[in-house]
């Protein structure tokens, strides 16, 4: 049916399945296929990623879309694959396009069903593969309607009031790399500067799939625990508890536990570690009894602050044993981890389904990994490639969604050692981090010089006073930061300076 939208002096026709509604910051429209037409011409849009390491950001409905360009298998594991557009230009769950004055209409989805939401310089457009939540469609201020949106859905979904605190992570510094003795000297060293939580990441475990003390961790995690809680650190640890990779004994055991393809084979979720990986089907009850024993032990061992990565694994598209919606199967999943785990645990998701996690994890990544380099010469145009770059790309798009969970832009550095990032992008990392509030770091402090340290110090101590004044302009501490030329890629790292 025809509605036509009144936003004060501005009126616009659209097509929806049934009568909206009006509220003080819009519209609710039932679920159902909308179409907006617009009178903005060819102008910016606003595209959102499914998952934590999908592109988002603004580009021009006449200029080339955001999106994972001509490699499937990163497609598959860092955005919705089944829904992506690269001809036109369409997001996930919520998109924008900007009119005159600073003035965006958003369209967005208030709940699950892979919604999605396009634009061309006519109409703004949304559909949904599982049609029930509904959209919120609202004109004005960029910000203010960004921030309604996010309400809405957090009316919804939930949101979570713990916080993190300022992280120590082993990822982006020893990577795989780590032992138990190398974890206590770490530790050790950082007994006394301010972190709350000191999170190994993945190299614990023996193989990705197989939630137990790998061969580097002879004594057990437990005791590895009690030495991060003896430092003075809540104990955190990484585990993608919906993949298995096909060497796991689950995979080799127990293939039936696993998503199907329309063959009844295990089907091939994601790349990493060199390898395909296969997901877990949470639909299933013995699945459901797997993840109770292994949040079970881990939380167990003690540790009380967890990064869930590699999650939106439990959302593709496949065959499970339950017929329910892919992102239902993946939210009924999180909530059964929740469940297990308790308040008190923060979970932290990483390569989430950003909307189908809210009110059940704490914080959620909101951007590729960042590196100790500016951009990745491996994958020159792969917006979700690692590197400083496309981290603060998405990061700072992604700011808006503080109201829905914490939003972690990933670690910053203080070294300048083992590092090709100069001052001034780390510097930009470390304002991207305070302006979306959460502060991590992987820097061992033996890779630090006295200067860093005590930067690293002054950094963690210092609570900030941030508002946003623009797009990607902000005021840190009454500082004025503009990261226009970051985010839209017109910055250009200086070459670097060859040491004699
Ligand atoms: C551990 C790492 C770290 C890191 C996570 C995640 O798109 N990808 O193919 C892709 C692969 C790995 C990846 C991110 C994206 O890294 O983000 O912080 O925990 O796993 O293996």
């Amino acid at each position: 049916m025809l509605h036509t939208f009144a936003f004060h002096d501005l009126f616009i026709p659209g097509n929806v399945s049934a009568p909206p509604t009006r509220i003080d910051t819009g519209y609710l429209i039932p679920p159902g296929r909308v179409a907006l037409l617009h009178p903005f011409g060819e102008t910016e849009f606003y595209r959102h990623g499914w998952n934590s390491w999908s592109p988002s950001g603004w580009t021009r409905t006449d200029g080339e879309t955001i999106g994972i360009k001509n490699s499937p298998g990163r497609l598959l594991t860092a955005d919705d694959a089944v829904n992506d557009t690269p001809h036109a230009h369409s997001g996930s769950a919520v998109g924008a396009i900007a009119g005159p004055n600073g003035d965006v209409l958003l369209l967005g989805s208030l709940g699950l069903g892979t919604p999605r939401v396009g634009a061309d310089g006519n109409t703004l457009w949304a559909r949904a593969e599982h049609d029930e939540a509904g959209w919120f469609v609202a004109y004005g201020p960029e910000q203010k309607v960004f921030a309604d949106y996010a309400d809405l859905v957090s009316e919804r979904l939930g949101r979570r009031s713990q916080k993190a605190g300022r992280v120590w992570s082993s990822w982006y510094s020893f990577y795989e790399g780590i032992d138990e003795q190398l974890v206590a000297r770490t530790a050790a060293d950082l007994s006394g500067y301010p972190f709350d939580v000191f999170q190994l990441d993945d190299g614990w475990e023996p193989i990705v799939g197989d939630w137990t003390a790998g061969p580097d961790f002879p004594s057990g995690m437990e005791a590895t625990a009690r030495t991060i809680r003896d430092a003075g650190f809540r104990p955190g640890l990484w585990l993608a508890p919906l993949i298995a990779l096909p060497q796991s004994p689950i995979v080799r055991e127990r293939p039936d536990l696993l998503v199907k393809d329309e063959h009844g084979q295990p089907l091939v979720t994601g790349y990493n570690w060199g390898s395909h990986y296969h997901s877990l089907d949470t639909t299933q009850d013995e699945v459901k009894e797997h993840l109770r024993e292994v949040f079970t032990r881990v939380t167990g061992w003690g540790f009380s602050y967890l990064k869930l990565d590699f999650m939106y694994a439990g959302a593709v598209p496949g065959h499970r044993q339950r017929d329910l919606h892919r992102e239902a199967a993946y939210r009924d999943a999180i909530q059964h981890i929740r469940q297990v785990v308790g308040d008190e645990v923060y979970l932290l998701g990483c390569g989430v389904p950003m909307i189908p996690s809210v009110g059940v994890f704490d914080g959620a990544r909101v951007g590729p990994d960042v590196g100790a380099f500016w951009d990745n010469a491996e994958r020159v145009g792969d917006p979700s490639g690692v590197g400083a770059r496309n981290s603060i790309i998405d990061s700072v798009n992604r700011a808006w969604m503080k109201r829905l969970y914490e939003v972690d832009p990933d670690a910053v550095y203080f070294r300048s050692a083992r590092n090709l990032l100069d001052a001034s992008q780390r510097g930009m990392l470390q304002d991207v981090a305070a302006i979306l509030e959460f502060k991590s770091t992987s820097d061992p402090v033996e890779w630090l010089s006295e200067s860093e340290r005590e930067e690293l110090r002054r950094y963690l101590e210092r609570s900030n006073e941030v508002r946003q004044l623009g797009r990607y302009t902000f005021s840190i501490d009454g500082r004025e930061v503009d990261l226009t030329a970051a985010v839209t890629g017109t910055y250009v790292p200086e070459p670097p300076s060859v040491v004699a």
